[in-house]
């Protein structure tokens, strides 16, 4: 496991808080698994369970999640317990079914500081909708979102600029990248260096061949082998978090896709702001409550119409509003 021969020390970026009681220490979730958590504190990873009173007070899965900033006790060496969980500056989650037809958040990663949607220029081919939908979750989230164009070489420079061009053209950062020329993965570790990112984008568009190569010796699966690990996973629950290198430290969550994090039920007036280029002109609408599909005097469609507001991207709001997919 990429932990076990972390340094000792938490985050390097962040100042850590005093820990309730002089004899626990603080630290971070790394890894989550059936009930065990590794906890990077100063005196290294610990093994910890969770204190029956925490599972009480707060009933669910997501008690602690990686990402979390936790009180431990030790109890043994290299074992300890979680005493406490500390607030979280910002949350990855899906909606999830739960009893009675209830809805609840599932926390999958906390503290997260930016997500990179890996997007290959090609093989796979370029999905914009999908990558509009990971944007709309994103900003809703309020998580800042890079792009990562892999595959450069396999287009050409110009035939990639020209695809991602209106993502950057709406404050997107869009970094291009290919682990075959080298392009981009300075760009790509200092974008991660000192954070803690989780990277997502469908499975075989370079995600851990990029990670791979920003961080020798990692040596994730890659191409058939990832994909035969991958087989029979029905979750996309992000399990791990991976210490780097980089100067300022910093933690990646390298996870096959975000996909499943529910868009339904989400409010229009939610999706529309979640089109961040929409936003200048959603009071600009004859009709309250316009849905910037069919009235008239739309100020929406008129920015479309005049090619200030990408048709493409509309044609995502569109499909997202009406349920379309
Ligand atoms: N031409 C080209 N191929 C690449 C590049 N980066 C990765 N690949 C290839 O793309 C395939 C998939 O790469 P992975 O890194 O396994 O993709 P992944 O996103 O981690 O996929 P999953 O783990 O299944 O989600 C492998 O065969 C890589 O060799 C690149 O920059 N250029
Ligand atoms: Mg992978
Ligand atoms: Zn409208």
């Amino acid at each position: 496991m990429s932990t076990q021969n972390a340094e000792p020390g938490v985050t390097d970026h962040e100042a850590l808080p005093a820990p309730s009681r002089p004899d626990w220490l603080i630290g971070m979730v790394l890894r989550a698994q059936s009930g065990f958590f590794w906890v990077r504190s100063s005196v290294g990873v610990v093994e910890c369970r969770l204190r029956g009173k925490l599972k009480k007070e707060r009933l669910g899965t997501d008690i602690a999640v990686i990402g979390d900033m936790v009180e431990i006790s030790l109890v043994g060496p290299g074992q300890g317990a979680i005493e406490a969980v500390l607030p979280r500056r910002t949350r990855l989650a899906r909606r999830a079914a739960g009893a009675r037809g209830v809805y609840k958040e599932d926390v999958l990663v906390a503290n997260v500081d930016q997500v990179l949607l890996v997007f290959a220029c090609d093989a796979p081919p370029f999905t914009p909708r999908m990558l509009d939908r990971y944007l709309v979750i994103c900003e809703h989230s309020h998580l800042e979102a890079v792009i990562v164009a892999t595959k450069v070489d396999l287009v050409g420079e110009a035939q990639a600029h020209a695809r991602f061009a209106p993502y950057e053209h709406i404050g997107y950062p869009v970094i291009y990248a290919s682990t075959q020329s080298g392009l981009g993965l300075e760009a790509v570790r200092a974008r991660l260096d000192g954070k803690l990112s989780v990277v997502t984008g469908k499975s075989g568009v370079g995600k851990s061949s990029l990670l791979n190569a920003i961080q020798p010796g990692l040596n994730l699966a890659t191409g058939a082998v990832s994909q035969q690990l991958n087989k029979g996973r029905h979750t996309t629950t992000v399990a791990e978090l991976i210490p780097l290198t980089t100067p300022g430290g910093g933690y990646v969550a390298d996870t096959p896709g975000i996909r499943e994090i529910g868009l339904w039920q989400l409010p229009p007036q939610d999706l529309d702001w979640c089109f961040r280029e929409l936003r200048p002109f959603l009071d600009h609408c004859y009709f309250a409550g316009c849905t910037h599909v069919h009235e008239p005097d739309c100020a929406v469609r008129a920015a479309v119409a005049d090619g200030i507001i990408s048709a493409e991207r509309y044609d995502s709001y569109v499909r997202l509003r009406t349920g379309e997919g």
